[in-house]
């Protein structure tokens, strides 16, 4: 049996997802989620103009041959658009193999090593009142943890929070990205009586979680940290840049508020020594952008080592694809924490109809052969792409800024 037939499908049912199609002479199809949110068309390319051809004629059977085949053939190495491409592929042969061996993906890494997956909500308002509400709703749907995000007053846009509309969808369909101000003196005074008042509002039981994006200096977000900790958060995701260590080794050395970070990485190697120095307590890489199934379980290995436990980014530009990828893993691993798990509009659940399921706040990946995802594309079809890009953030005083 060989992979006789390989195309990219590119849809936009209210936002973009890129998904690789693969066939193999039996007649099998696999499928791998390719999206990389706001630069969509770089790995529709790369896959397309590059890696289709390699593909046709291969034993489908041989994922980590294809995976080694593809990282180390390409000569340069990692980044986002590389990845999200060697992804897809690998999450599209699990797929396949899945579906030859009559199994769910989850069976084949070992089977089950929980019921289902503990996800978490996100919740979100401009105010206390509104961020109320939305918790409430989120914990009335049955989930037992939720990011919250809230509004800053001095800040018009806040990441996280939706401006005239209901869910929050990062990437903007325009021509240029949103521009954003940040200000982290009012975001840092404004944020820790926002989760004393949700305790006061919620009690201890709730898990509460937040992402900070990036956005601080490492001894700024250890004064957050340090504030939040009589809140008792489940974690604080991303409070300084990812792609340095040192910053979180210093807010580590001065919190114990739970440290998540991860869903820019694209390989074991862009979190090793944040693992192996255990600067985090979860890791948030994806099936999406980390090299698949396969590269996602080496890291979550790795990260056993230290006692971190997986947190996969899911947010919406994950398609059900990449969900289902993740659920699988997730369920298959020892060390899992929690997995993101932003609802996708019921337009993309119809596109992608899938088998996982959620029940009393944990997702379980069905017990479908392969991964329990289709891609209906006749629908998908009359949904084309649409150019859309993730914000940009200035500083008050013009500076370029992290998003
Ligand atoms: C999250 C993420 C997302 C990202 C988005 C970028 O924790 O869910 O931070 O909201 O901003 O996935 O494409
Ligand atoms: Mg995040």
């Amino acid at each position: 049996m060989i992979i006789e037939h390989a195309e990219v499908i590119v849809t936009s049912p209210g936002r973009n997802f890129v998904t690789l199609k693969l066939v193999t002479s039996d007649g099998v199809v696999g499928y791998g989620d390719a999206t990389l949110n706001g630069r969509e068309l770089a790995v529709v390319s790369y896959l397309r103009d590059h890696l289709l051809a390699l593909l046709i004629g291969r034993d489908p059977q041989r994922i980590e041959d294809t995976w080694q085949y593809l990282y180390r053939g390409a000569y340069w190495r990692g980044g986002p658009v590389t990845m999200t491409a060697i992804s897809a592929v690998d999450v599209a042969l699990w797929d396949i193999k899945g579906k030859l061996a009559g199994l769910p993906v989850y069976q084949l890494l070992g089977g089950a090593c929980r019921d289902g997956c503990l996800v978490y909500a996100h919740a979100f308002g401009r105010d206390m009142p509104e961020l109320v509400a939305s918790v409430s709703a989120q914990l009335e749907l049955g989930y037992r943890a939720v990011r919250a995000q809230v509004g800053v007053p001095q800040l018009a846009k806040v990441y996280g929070v939706a401006v005239g509309r209901e869910t929050y969808e990062p990437a903007t369909r325009a021509a240029l990205p949103d521009e954003e101000l940040w200000d982290a003196g009012a975001y840092l005074r404004h944020i820790p009586p926002v989760f004393a008042a949700l305790r006061a509002q919620f009690g201890p039981e709730p898990a509460l979680l937040h992402d900070v994006h990036h956005r601080l200096t490492g001894l700024q977000a250890a004064q957050l940290g340090r504030a939040l900790e009589p809140h008792d958060l489940f974690w604080l995701e991303d409070v300084t840049p990812a792609e340095n260590p040192d910053a979180l080794r210093l807010v580590r050395a001065h919190t114990i508020t739970p440290l998540a970070i991860g869903e820019v990485f694209n390989t074991i190697w862009d979190c090793r020594t944040i693992l192996q120095d255990r600067l985090v307590d979860y890791i948030r890489t994806s099936a999406t952008h980390a090299g698949g199934i396969s590269h996602l379980r080496r890291i979550f290995t790795l990260a056993e080592l230290s006692q971190i436990r997986s947190g996969c980014h899911g947010a919406t530009d994950i398609s059900p694809v990449g969900m289902a990828a993740a659920l699988h893993v997730g369920l298959a691993i020892p060390n899992f924490g929690i997995q993101e798990h932003m609802r996708h509009e019921p337009l993309v659940d119809d596109v992608f109809p899938h088998a996982y399921r959620f029940d009393d706040g944990r997702l379980h990946p069905g017990d479908e052969p392969g991964l329990g995802v289709a891609l209906d594309e006749a629908l998908a079809a009359r949904h084309p792409y649409v150019a859309a890009y993730l914000p940009v953030n200035r500083l008050g005083d013009g500076t370029m800024h992290d998003w």
